[in-house]
């Protein structure tokens, strides 16, 4: 009886092994693939931005994943800029960990300019900016010659593009105010088409540009107040990403236009 039931703790005990040992294998493999997406991720992860002095926002926001292009990087202050302040913006997620190389793309076209009121300063980016983690740095300069350095990080991910409704092929589209909401919040144009807001509730709306309340980005996106039943549009001319919000409900009413 002792004997048998020996035999039938030896079998489990081998046959326990040769499940952990045939375990083994594949597991080190998981874990070894996972130690590099891990190391992919801390690339590509978005780190604490850096603000220079006077600094109040910036578009597209840090932290942020855009279905296309952002059609400039444009950085907010509270204090009059001067030359040579500059953005530059490259590309990290291309680097490869294990060898270290980079291949950084270049996607800002012209020089950084200072907007007319001093407030902000932007550099366009192309519209075919390849799908990647950029990275902004900054460099904020003031009359008395002094500069600030700060940095933020986006990433484009045209993957996004499947969470917008699908209105290209149109030359006018509608978006309705209503609920306190964009709808659609999120759609998708060809390139030139006009898209006309139309307020439905009872509440004054606005259609804004980002960031708030800069309304910097794309300054030809400011509505006025938009009463019950007020229309307000713009044709996009330029393919990119095109985030709005509506400043009396600047937390909560937000939208987005991908001009494609
Ligand atoms: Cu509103």
């Amino acid at each position: 009886m002792n004997k048998a039931l020996l035999v039938i703790i030896v079998i489990l005990l081998l046959g326990g092994g040769a499940f952990f040992l045939l375990r083994q294998g594949p597991r080190q493999n998981i874990t070894s693939s996972n130690d590099d997406q891990n190391e992919t991720l801390n690339i590509n992860n978005f780190s604490i931005p850096k603000k220079a002095a006077h600094y109040e926002s910036n578009t597209p926001e840090h932290g942020a994943i855009l279905a296309g292009a952002p059609v400039f990087v444009v950085i907010n202050f509270n204090f009059d800029l001067a030359a040579p302040s500059e953005i530059i913006v490259y590309s990290s997620g291309v680097k490869n960990p294990k060898t270290g190389t980079t291949s950084p793309i270049d996607i800002t076209s012209g020089k950084t300019t200072i907007d007319a009121n001093k407030l902000s300063m932007r550099r366009a980016i192309i519209p075919d900016a390849p799908d990647d983690f950029y990275t902004v740095d900054y460099k904020a300069c003031w009359a008395d010659g002094s500069c600030h350095d700060g940095q933020f990080q986006f990433k484009i991910d045209r993957t996004q593009a499947a969470n917008f409704v699908d209105m290209t092929g149109q030359d006018e589209v509608t978006i309705n105010l209503r609920n306190f909401a964009f709808n659609p919040a999120k759609i998708r144009v060809s390139k030139a088409t006009k898209v006309t807001w139309v307020n439905q509730d009872n509440v004054v709306h606005t259609v804004n540009t980002d960031s708030h309340p800069a309304h910097s980005y794309y300054p030809d996106q400011n509505s006025r107040n938009l009463s019950k039943g007020d229309t307000y549009s713009v044709t996009f001319s330029q393919p990119g990403i095109y985030p709005y919000h509506c400043t009396p409900h600047a937390n909560t009413m937000k939208g987005q236009i991908l001009v494609e």
